[in-house]
């Protein structure tokens, strides 16, 4: 007789995803299945990542261990295996033994865990700092030590999502904060005098710093792979709390250096030459960005906006995307 579908299922199929399922890396799972931790893009947050695993590991085995003890007292001291129970109240070496093993396991999760703290904490030797203000409802980013660069950075709304240039929808931000990568970045976060408490949380990064108004909290971090990474603001901070998403891209240094040196001089021209020619959110997203002609990049077509406008329609890929459509 042919075998039903449920039973392939159990003898085959169930076995297969199993072994698939544990022979995956962390990685791995968090790309294919969408769980675990997001892959790390700096030793903190594999830091973060490799502290997690091990206490999956301990926590998963005392849950067996005491599923099994469960078992074992359920199996053989029930009313009907055991009619005549034992009197004991007391023994020494037993409660010695269950005080003393928890305490030693507590021990090795706190001696990795005030390493971790301590490693992620402390900043050696920052080479470049990064501004970071909250705002409602939106980021202002400044970069002290390459000539003042100052640009905001708002979410680009659904309906201006451009998914050929890997632009994600409550993600994706009209201005990038273009950073190096291998290189140690201080950042100062904080937020607007009269503005509310924001934070910058960046999951990759393994960060997640609170904005105080009238406060500067400090982190770092150190970005090991160009890319586009993506974070939110993590503090309940008003109606557009959802609405304030943050946009790294990594890019090799001589990018960025070129990129800081555009910036000093005009920050939306820097944005839209990094956005024509380095953007590693296409490149996520599979779709290949070919380099805009030299003369757009000397001259992005963006239309002189008044002082004080929404910031929203500064992006040159706007202009470029209706100028390919209508003719
Ligand atoms: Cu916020």
């Amino acid at each position: 007789m042919k075998k039903s579908f449920f039973v392939r299922v159990l003898s085959g199929g169930l076995p297969a995803l199993g072994f698939a399922f544990f022979a995956m890396t962390g990685p791995a799972m968090a790309e294919t299945f969408g769980i675990g931790l997001p892959v790390s893009a700096t030793d903190s947050a594999q830091r973060i990542n490799d502290f997690h695993d091990m206490l999956l590991v301990i926590i998963t085995g005392i849950v067996i261990f005491v599923l099994a003890l469960l078992l074992y007292v359920i199996a053989r001291f029930n009313a009907k295996a055991n009619p005549v129970p034992s009197k004991t109240t007391h023994n020494v070496m037993l409660e010695i033994v269950w005080t003393i093993i928890p305490v030693v396991i507590l021990i090795i999760i706190a001696v990795p865990s005030f390493q971790l703290l301590y490693k992620n904490e402390r900043i050696e030797n920052p080479e470049m700092t990064l501004k970071i203000t909250g705002a409602q409802w939106y980021w202002i980013y400044d970069y002290p030590d390459h000539g003042d660069i100052n640009f905001t950075s708002y979410m680009i709304p659904n309906d201006k999502i451009d998914t050929a240039k890997g632009e994600k929808r409550l993600l994706s931000t009209d201005n990038k904060v273009v950073l190096p990568v291998g290189v140690t970045i201080q950042a100062l976060v904080t937020s607007g005098p009269t503005d509310v408490i924001h934070s910058w949380a960046m999951p990759r990064f393994g960060i997640k710093t609170d904005a105080v108004p009238g406060r500067i909290n400090h982190t770092w971090f150190r970005i090991n792979k160009p890319g586009a990474y993506y974070g939110q603001c993590s503090e309940l901070c008003g109606k557009d709390h959802s609405y304030m998403p943050i946009e790294v891209w990594a890019v090799e240094k001589p990018v960025f250096e070129e990129w800081a040196a555009m910036a000093k001089e005009d920050a939306d021209k820097a944005q839209a030459w990094i956005q024509a020619n380095h953007n590693p959110a296409a490149k996520v997203a599979g779709v290949a960005v070919p380099p805009a002609p030299a003369s757009e990049v000397a001259e992005p077509s963006v239309p002189e906006e008044p002082a004080g406008a929404e910031p929203e329609t500064q992006t040159v890929p706007e202009g470029e995307t209706s100028k390919g459509s209508d003719e």
